[in-house]
């Protein structure tokens, strides 16, 4: 399998994110990738390439112009205003307040935010664009004929939806790989996303619409970030009615209860029957994660990618989560080999 990797991501580092009240050092930090990168190299799994150029447009498909701005202005216009101090939200537009982008910096990052635990550096919007480039790429890949790639995209993308970023998130790759095949003439796509939070900015992206189905098995919402999207009833509106599905689960899930929702999940996209799958793949379902509370192990990696290969159908990987940084090289490469060796 193909890997696509650019050392971009490197240019988003913070210094620290906002976590049990206290400012800690980023869980989502550029080791993840290293970590990463190094194992699908000692492992062989195949030839690591670099994204190439893409135009804009492809972005813009997912996310709005105006949001594509501010996050293109948000670190010159924050580092004017308070040196070189990582950007963060200080308030949110919450139920009473209006939805009116304000002018001033420190507004319009509380605007286009969901969380105070996503850092905007220096070098983000750099790094952002690069990682959706090597979605698109790898997306490419398929499209051009390859049975599957792994999209080595850092930072990841699940939580950012139209025009919000958070939850180490600001573009949201796997959603614009996804748009990018419905573009190119796929008819149905499924996104299955099997990062341990939900992936709410992938789900509201496609919430009404038919032609890409939305899977994700995560952590319970009425217990886990990011708590406000992720519910068993939220099944898509219009015709999207029906085409997204969750599969929350409580904390402490092992590998048994987890397969079984894989099972149904996987039983969905073969009813579906879609031109390709682009799956969210996060690692944070570890027993091992710094901020998880499943129980997948090891093995069950293996077993994933196994599963997987039994769709028989053309497959992107868009990293996504994982944050245990001894592991997540070990767990991310063992879902790809399992899914290459079951072929
Ligand atoms: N106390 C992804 O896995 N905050 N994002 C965690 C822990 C946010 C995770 C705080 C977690 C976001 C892509
Ligand atoms: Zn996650």
């Amino acid at each position: 399998m193909i890997t696509v990797y650019s050392d971009k991501h490197r240019l988003h580092s913070g210094r620290g994110e906002l976590n049990d009240g206290q400012i800690m050092p980023c869980f989502e930090n550029p080791n993840r990738a290293d970590a990463i990168l190094a194992r699908v190299k000692s492992e062989e799994l195949g030839a690591v390439i670099e994204p190439v150029d893409f135009p804009i447009d492809a972005i813009q498909r997912v996310h709005s112009h105006d949001y594509l701005t501010f996050l293109k202005n948000a670190w010159d216009e924050w580092e004017l205003l308070h040196g070189d101090i990582d950007a963060f939200p200080l308030i949110w537009p919450v139920r009473g307040l209006r939805q009116v982008c304000p002018e001033h910096i420190d507004g319009k990052i509380s605007y286009y935010a969901m969380d105070a635990g996503t850092p905007i550096t220096s070098g983000t919007y750099q790094a952002v664009k690069s990682t959706a480039k090597v979605a698109l790429t790898a997306q490419k890949l398929i499209a051009d004929g390859e049975h599957s790639a792994f999209a080595l995209c850092r930072p990841p993308g699940h939580h950012a939806s139209k025009d919000v970023y958070g939850g180490y998130c600001f573009l949201n790759n796997a959603a614009i790989a996804a748009q990018a095949f419905i573009d190119q003439g796929s008819k149905k796509v499924v996104v299955l996303d099997i990062d341990y939070h939900h992936g709410n900015g992938t789900q509201d992206i496609f919430y009404d619409r038919d032609d890409v189905m939305f899977i994700s098995i995560h952590a319970d919402p009425i217990m886990e970030f990011p708590y406000f999207l992720g519910h068993a009833d939220e099944k898509g509106a219009g015709k999207g009615m029906g085409f997204t599905h969750n599969f929350p689960l409580p904390f402490g899930t092992k590998n048994k209860k987890w397969f079984e929702a894989l099972k149904t999940a996987i039983e969905l996209i073969i009813d579906y029957a879609p031109d390709a799958v682009v799956i969210s793949l996060g690692v944070d379902t570890f027993e091992g994660d710094p901020i998880s509370e499943f129980k997948l192990k090891t093995d069950d990696y293996t077993v994933i990618g196994e599963n997987l290969a039994k769709l028989k159908l053309p497959t992107l990987f868009i990293m996504e989560g994982g944050y245990d940084v001894d592991e997540i090289g070990i767990n991310t490469v063992n879902v790809l080999s399992g899914f290459e060796g079951a072929e």
